[in-house]
């Protein structure tokens, strides 16, 4: 069952021990339950594994490898350290549901993880969390490192952003990419994705290891795009508490810190504000938010000022990279606004369809017509808080997944040059100084941004 979430590494190992592995696979048994009963196990937290050589399947070496790496101890409990915040943020503020309790609440099929910012754990953690920026030679543990321990890589920015290319930098000179077990970034590719939110599918009790894909919701979107198709309003999901819901003095609300993008979401706005009133909170705009700051501020704002007050808000990310999907977006869900998206990513593959508006599809005076015409109509707008019905959005990341795969997986990963690799999996754009020169003509904009995301065929413009 948790087959989908194999990787090509884990189709190696397959390959190498189809009967042992296919076994553990298919019945969900990890190494650990498989071959404790077997194994001398250890007590001693300093992470010696030599007995472990002494394991050995025959015929086996991947597996009798991949025991010295799982086992340390007797308890079945995995201790994840963050070595530092990252950016400004407490790990239990960017990761709130990392708890063990949590985990087993939301329906990970692995929880028993400890996590904490003790250091005094480096000697024997299962993983250590590396925020990139400050993963520097002279910032790592001193305790010799234990043969089973992961050094986990984190990055949520993109790699065009201003302290991603800044770690990027440092890590490249210091030549360090190759000491990182596994990469933790919200895009795809990594080995444990780190997002930023995520929908969890209501009325099931197991969450899949990356729920940010809409692909791992099968059943509840079976449901929901039903319910789409059938034309069912907001009022037959939600009985007649929707009237209120969808009651908005105001059209759209935009707040924001930093002007100058790679993503020129400002030349949009401007564009945008053109033809219709958009309210601009932040350093960016000419409205004050009272309460408007970083951190737990931020949702002050949001709670007193923004919801209620808008249908839509304006979730357009600072750079155009693939899959790179913020809080801005989770945000809007999560405090009842319809999110008009702006960035470089395939949105469907994260989204719930028809719960957002992707601006790289009208030019700004069309999506003024667009929200203002949406704004006006409660049943068209209610269509776009449908999948209320059948998601519930969490604005906030999950450990699951790295929890499961230190409990299962044997693997590591191996990157002679991790900033080469974000570079080119990223797939960044910078905006052109130019989308909206009239004279270039009115398209000249559509061409620029899109080539080099979507299927120009596959996309629909105009209203
Ligand atoms: C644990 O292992 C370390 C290093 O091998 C050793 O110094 C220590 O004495 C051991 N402790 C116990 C309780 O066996
Ligand atoms: C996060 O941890 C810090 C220190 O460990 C604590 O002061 C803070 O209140 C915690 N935040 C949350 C949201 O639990
Ligand atoms: C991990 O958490 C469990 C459950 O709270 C607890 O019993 C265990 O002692 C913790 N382990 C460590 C090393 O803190
Ligand atoms: C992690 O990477 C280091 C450096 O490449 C390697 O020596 C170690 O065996 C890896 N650890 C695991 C658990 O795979
Ligand atoms: C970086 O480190 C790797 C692994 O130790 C080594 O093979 C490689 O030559 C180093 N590259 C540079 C540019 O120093
Ligand atoms: C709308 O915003 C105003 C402040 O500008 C605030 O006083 C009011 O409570 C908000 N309304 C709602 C429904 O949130
Ligand atoms: C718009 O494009 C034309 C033709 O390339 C150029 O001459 C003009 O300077 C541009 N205008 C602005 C405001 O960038
Ligand atoms: C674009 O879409 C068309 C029609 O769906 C398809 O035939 C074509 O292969 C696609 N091209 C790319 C580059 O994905
Ligand atoms: C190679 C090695 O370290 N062997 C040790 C395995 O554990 C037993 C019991 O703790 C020791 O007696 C061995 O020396």
């Amino acid at each position: 069952m948790y087959f989908r979430f194999l990787n090509t590494r884990h189709i190696i190992l397959f390959m190498i021990s189809l009967s042992v592995v296919y076994t553990i696979v298919s019945h969900e048994i990890d190494l650990y339950n498989l071959f404790s009963g077997t194994m001398m196990l250890m007590n001693n937290q300093s992470g010696d594994t030599k007995n472990m050589t002494s394991v050995v399947v025959p015929g086996n070496a991947a597996v009798s490898e991949s025991l010295q790496i799982l086992e340390k101890s007797a308890t079945d409990w995995k201790m994840i350290l963050f070595w530092e915040s990252w950016s400004t943020v407490l790990w239990n503020e960017s990761f709130v549901g990392a708890t063990a309790t949590e985990l087993l609440q939301e329906g990970c099929p692995k929880w028993k993880c400890n996590v904490t910012m003790d250091r005094s754990y480096a000697g024997t953690a299962d993983a250590i969390i590396f925020p990139a920026l400050g993963f520097s030679p002279s910032n790592l543990p001193r305790m010799p490192r234990p043969q089973y321990q992961r050094w986990v890589f984190l990055e949520m920015e993109p790699p065009t952003g201003i302290y991603a290319v800044e770690g990027a930098n440092n890590l490249r000179a210091h030549n360090m990419s190759h000491i990182v077990n596994w990469t933790m970034t919200y895009h795809s590719e990594s080995d444990i994705v780190g997002f930023y939110g995520f929908f969890l599918s209501l009325g099931t009790t197991v969450m899949p290891l990356r729920p940010n894909l809409m692909s791992q919701h099968g059943e509840a979107m079976r449901r929901y795009k039903r319910a789409l198709e059938q034309g069912d309003t907001l009022e037959k999901v939600m009985g007649p508490s929707w009237r209120s819901f969808v009651k908005r003095p105001r059209v759209v609300a935009w707040m924001s810190s930093h002007c100058p993008t790679n993503s020129r979401r400002e030349d949009y706005v401007a564009e945008l504000s053109k033809y219709i009133t958009v309210d601009k909170y932040g350093a960016c705009g000419d409205k004050e938010c009272k309460k408007y700051s970083t951190g737990p501020l931020l949702h002050s704002c949001w709670k007193n000022v923004i919801t209620g007050n808008y249908s839509f808000y304006l979730s357009m990310e600072n750079n155009l990279c693939d899959e790179y999907i913020t809080e801005k977006v989770y945000n809007a869900f999560s405090y009842n606004l319809v999110p008009v998206v702006w960035g470089g990513s395939d949105y469907a593959k994260f989204l719930p369809p028809h719960s957002y508006i992707n601006a790289r599809h009208y030019h700004p005076q069309e999506l003024a017509r667009l929200l203002t015409r949406l704004h006006q109509d409660p049943v068209a707008y209610g269509r776009y808080h449908l999948w209320r019905g059948y998601f519930q959005v969490m604005n906030k990341g999950n450990l699951c997944e790295l929890c499961y795969r230190l409990h299962t997986d044997t693997t590591s990963s191996y990157h002679t040059d991790i900033s080469e690799w974000r570079m080119r999996s990223g797939r960044c754009l910078m905006a052109p100084s130019n989308m909206f020169n009239k004279t270039l003509g009115m398209d000249s904009w559509r061409s620029v941004i899109y080539s080099h995301y979507e299927n120009l065929t596959n996309v629909g413009f105009g209203l």
